[in-house]
């Protein structure tokens, strides 16, 4: 879907760009569109829409909303942010060449290492937070690089606008997943890169209730594209989830601003605790990527990992210990989350070039008040001391 453009600020977009009242009733929240199909007044003469694989007023609305946060000309919505991935990856030539950042969610590396790889596109690691190591040496035949930032557990940080610049000058595109940062805190195309991807199960839905995807480009031709690969492949999300995903949007600067809070509160913490060995977040002066994040994103997120002290058995205790903080995959939820990437989310990519390390916990941390959370992982990380 095709987004106008919009210079009104980014909460008054996330809660009105492309969703009017309804011109029939009036009603302040556009209804949820259901129905599967649309009546023709003669053959192929109709309102704009036909069958809701191919277009739906509730989808609709939420792809201008979020192209118009990401700053996008266009955007589309989809069942899960891997079939978000899938659908950017389907555009690749035949035999074309991948590289994927030394560290991402696992679900990603396993699309390009199981599905991508075997289908005959080479792929290649490589540390993505030194542009001039990717551009010296830079595999022949790529022609995507795929870039998170903030990575998915590590929390590295890379340089968008240099990597864009890299990837352009060996006629690449830059796919940037910028889950972890949301729009809110960071807006990549600006920056540019040719594409941006959401897991909008994360922050953008932001209650633990939807499973979705999201792809913004400005390419007139790339958005032909991706809107052909939508509705041919079809894995589209419900009107419903739309709309879950909508609502969570209002909601979004909010949100990603007592997120970020909370994750500083938890950090102080981490930071001073004997039973911490490292902790990995970007807003602390010494993370590697910290003036790079502090130009590229408006603040450093709610996501915060760190290594434990005693190594995986401790890592696994504290898991094990949290009360407020559930034991479970995901992020990016109102709900405190915590993890162990490597038996967990990371666990497909064991013995790989993106193997996460054993003693690291990964916390999502969410919007309950700041003392609670930092009460809880006090306890927990006290018991493994
Ligand atoms: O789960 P899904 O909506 O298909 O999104 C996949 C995905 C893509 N990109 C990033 C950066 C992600 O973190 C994810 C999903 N991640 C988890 C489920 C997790 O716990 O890390």
């Amino acid at each position: 879907m095709t987004s106008a453009s919009d210079d009104r600020g980014f909460e008054t977009r996330a809660i009105h760009a492309g969703q009017d009242p309804d011109p029939f009733t009036g009603a302040v929240v556009p209804p949820i569109s259901i129905s599967t199909t649309f009546a023709q007044q003669g053959v192929g003469r109709h309102h704009g829409w036909e069958y809701s694989r191919s277009a739906n007023p509730t989808r609709a609305a939420l792809e201008m909303c979020l192209a118009s946060l990401e700053g996008a000309r266009h955007g589309f919505a989809f069942a899960s942010g891997l079939a978000a991935e899938d659908a950017v990856l389907r555009q690749l030539p035949a035999g074309a060449g991948i590289v994927l950042g030394g560290d991402a969610y696992g679900g990603t590396f396993r699309l390009i290492d199981k599905v991508y790889g075997a289908s005959g596109h080479p792929w290649t690691a490589v540390d993505l937070t030194d542009a001039a190591a990717l551009d010296a040496r830079w595999p022949e035949g790529t022609r995507v690089v795929w870039a998170e930032t903030p990575t998915n557990p590590a929390m590295a940080v890379v340089d968008i606008a240099a990597v864009a610049e890299v990837a352009h000058d060996h006629g690449a595109w830059l796919v940037v997943d910028n889950t972890f940062a949301s729009p809110f805190l960071q807006q990549p195309l600006a920056l540019g890169a040719d594409v941006v991807v959401h897991s909008a199960t994360k922050y953008l839905g932001g209650h633990s209730d939807v499973v979705g995807g999201f792809v913004a480009v400005d390419d007139d031709d790339v958005a032909v594209r991706l809107g052909f690969t939508q509705n041919a492949v079809g894995s589209v999300p419900s009107p419903i989830d739309c709309y879950l995903v909508q609502r969570g949007l209002k909601t979004l600067g909010l949100r990603m601003e007592r997120h970020c809070d909370n994750a500083r509160a938890v950090v102080d913490l981490l930071a001073d605790h004997p039973a911490v060995a490292r902790v990995l977040w970007p807003g602390l002066p010494d993370h590697p990527g910290h003036d790079i994040a502090k130009r590229q994103m408006r603040d450093f997120g709610g996501m915060v990992s760190f290594v434990a002290r005693g190594g995986e058995e401790a890592a696994v205790a504290i898991c094990e210990r949290t009360e407020l903080f559930t034991l479970a995959e995901s992020l990016g939820a109102v709900e405190s989350l915590i993890e162990h990437p490597a038996r967990m989310t990371h666990a497909s990519a064991a013995g790989s070039a993106l193997a996460v390390e054993p003693g690291l916990v990964r916390l999502s941390v969410g919007i309950e008040s700041a003392a609670d959370l930092v009460a809880d992982l006090r306890q927990a990380l006290d018991a493994v001391s």
